[in-house]
């Protein structure tokens, strides 16, 4: 009986010691995109899988962090947990990373889950940590397919000669830019294209139709390119210095929670890269169809991205690739 009471005792201590805490994620988007969803089911499934003991307030519309290189600084340094954002700035840490976001790498987003879900993708997401970049890569999620928006037609890459493009704060990113004949232009953050598009300070930028819809840039440049130059998908980042803080047990319930929101995530991509589409088409967006040919020259012109860029995990741009094969 002795014996039972201190067991009880023992296991009552060990329980009040889990530790409680508060966490907070950053989000540039509005409460319903889909990523902004995903964060909340997130933020539900371990405050009800911890028993309410780790509770994660998500800040949506860019209200902590406009600008997702500020949020991923943030988890550096442990002044953040968690933060939603495009694999594109991660790569400016973790260069690796820009081996799922070559341009025309994915014959479609069957192809890019393939690879993200299977060994490649995992590897990538898990060097995210091992790299030292004090960020802990959770799980990805679906961002559909890039495209450039101006205030002037573009047909064929010579229409793009000159033009100040807004692009994500990755090298690669602003390099595919002049290889195009314009300039990239970084620092704005997504919640700040509008305005830098009808203050003339940039002639447009690129995104999926959920972006250039919710954002209302499509309001302001007018003109929707289908050239898909890339397939970029979201990561949901954790800083490394939280982890280490944690139980491995409580790290792990974090990590599932995480995996179990992709699909989740998918599926309200799926319904909002529809609806935006139709939005953006009623309004009277000029969307330009690329001729065969046209197409084909955007994407001989970022060709050299790959030695410029990719040298070094040419193998993992490769292995990718031949995800593809059957396709
Ligand atoms: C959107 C991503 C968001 C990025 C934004 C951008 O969902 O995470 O911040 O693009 O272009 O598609 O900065």
């Amino acid at each position: 009986m002795k014996k039972l009471m201190s067991l009880l005792a023992a296991f009552i201590l060990c329980a009040g010691l889990a530790q409680a805490a508060n966490y907070r994620l950053s989000e540039v988007h509005a409460e319903g995109y889909p990523t902004a969803l995903a964060d909340r089911e997130f933020a539900r499934l371990v405050e009800e899988r911890t028993n309410g003991r780790i509770k994660i307030e998500v800040y949506t519309g860019g209200t902590l962090y406009g600008e997702e290189t500020g949020a991923i600084e943030a988890l550096q340094v442990g002044d953040l947990a968690f933060t939603r954002v495009s694999a594109s700035p991660v790569a400016s840490y973790v260069p690796n990373i820009n081996a799922v976001q070559m341009p025309y790498l994915y014959k479609s987003g069957e192809h890019m889950w393939d690879a993200l879900n299977g060994p490649i993708g995992q590897g990538l997401l898990a060097d995210i940590e091992k790299s030292g970049s004090g960020l802990v890569g959770l799980c990805y999620y679906d961002a559909g397919s890039r495209c450039f928006y101006t205030t002037k037609p573009v047909n064929k890459v010579a229409d793009m000669r000159g033009l100040k493009i807004r692009m994500q704060n990755n090298a690669m990113m602003v390099r595919m830019v002049s290889l195009l004949g314009g300039t990239g232009v970084t620092g704005i953050g997504p919640n700040e294209v509008y305005s830098a598009i009808q203050t003339g300070t940039v002639d447009g930028a690129e995104n999926n139709w959920p972006t250039y819809q919710n954002m209302g840039d499509y309001e302001v440049a007018k003109y929707y390119i289908l050239d898909h130059h890339t397939r970029v998908p979201e990561i949901l980042l954790m800083s490394k210095v939280v982890k280490d803080e944690m139980s491995a047990e409580d790290f792990a319930i974090i990590q599932q929670c995480a995996k179990d929101t992709q699909e989740f995530e998918i599926k309200a991509w799926a319904d909002k890269e529809k609806s935006s589409e139709e939005i953006v088409r009623k309004a009277g967006t000029q969307v330009i169809e690329l001729t065969p040919e046209a197409f084909a020259e955007f994407q001989k012109a970022m060709e050299p991205l790959y030695d410029e860029f990719g040298k070094d995990f040419m193998e993992t741009i490769q292995a990718i690739q031949k995800v593809g094969e059957k396709y």
